[in-house]
């Protein structure tokens, strides 16, 4: 198997990314501790697995009928049923310590700098920025469509390295600020994920679900629906462009400008 894989990523480098079976480590705070979880909860799975797997063979090699092994009769022994109760039971209250100091933090969106309503389309994403006042008392908001042509998708032409994780409006969001997504969808359950950051919330209609993210470095992100949502399930990707803190306020200034003239509202001066 192993020379299997080493001759594979010999002949193409870029199978290897297909072989990774771990989960992505991400690039935030919180994507790290989630990650961080994942392996201490696997260690523990994989001791487990060894004790368990351990014993029941040493037991069914040793204690074979051949050799003239007798069963022991501990059937119904209170004793023994304790302690199968009382480990396994021990041992889940040393896991849910640490996932719980994970998902309580991953929960607290509270203090954000920026509020973002993230609504799912079949078959787009919509972002709106809250407290970026057209003129008009609307929000920013745009519509963010895949950008991949169709000829990529029949076949056409050749795919390129972003096939169907490209957007033609991307998200855009400051780096280091924490960034507040109200996650909500107009006509079917949609969910919002992206994996370096570690979101993934489900987007239903008529409520509103919450996440945040603090990504430190810029870059760009994507991400998908996580959920079938129809037949242009997969045609719905998500794109965040994390820009410097100056940059993104220059590019909320300019994106305002921008869709307020193309609305025809007189755009107001400035908030923020
Ligand atoms: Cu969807």
């Amino acid at each position: 198997m192993r020379v299997w894989y080493l001759l594979l990523a010999l002949m193409a480098p870029n199978a290897m990314a297909a072989w990774e079976v771990n989960m992505r480590q991400g690039v935030t705070e919180i994507s790290h501790a989630v990650y961080d979880l994942h392996m201490t909860i696997f260690w523990v799975c994989v001791a487990i697995g060894v004790v368990v797997f351990g014993v029941m063979f040493y037991s069914i090699y040793h204690h074979r009928k051949s050799r003239g092994a007798v069963s022991d009769d501990f059937h119904e022994s209170t004793k023994l049923e304790i302690v199968w109760t009382a480990i396994p039971f021990a041992i889940l209250v040393v896991m849910a310590i640490p996932a719980t100091q994970v998902l309580v933090q991953m929960y607290d969106a509270s203090d954000s700098d920026i509020d973002i309503k993230v609504m799912g389309y079949q078959w787009k994403w919509s972002y709106e920025y809250l407290g970026q006042d057209l003129g008009n008392g609307e929000n920013l908001a745009y519509f963010s469509n895949l950008a991949t042509p169709r000829q990529e998708v029949y076949n056409e032409s050749e795919k390129n390295p972003n096939y169907l994780l490209e957007v033609d409006e991307p998200l855009v969001i400051p780096a280091n600020k924490k960034v507040r997504f109200l996650i909500s969808a107009n006509d079917v359950i949609h969910a919002f994920w992206v994996p370096d950051f570690a979101v993934k919330k489900d987007a239903i209609p008529g409520f509103i679900n919450e996440a945040w993210t603090n990504v430190p470095e810029p870059g760009i992100y994507r991400g998908q629906c996580a959920e079938l949502c129809g037949e242009a399930h997969g045609y719905m990707p998500i794109v965040v462009k994390v820009v410097p803190e100056d940059e993104y306020v220059a590019w909320v200034e300019n994106k305002r400008q921008q869709v307020a003239a193309a609305r025809g509202i007189t755009p107001t001066v400035a908030s923020k």
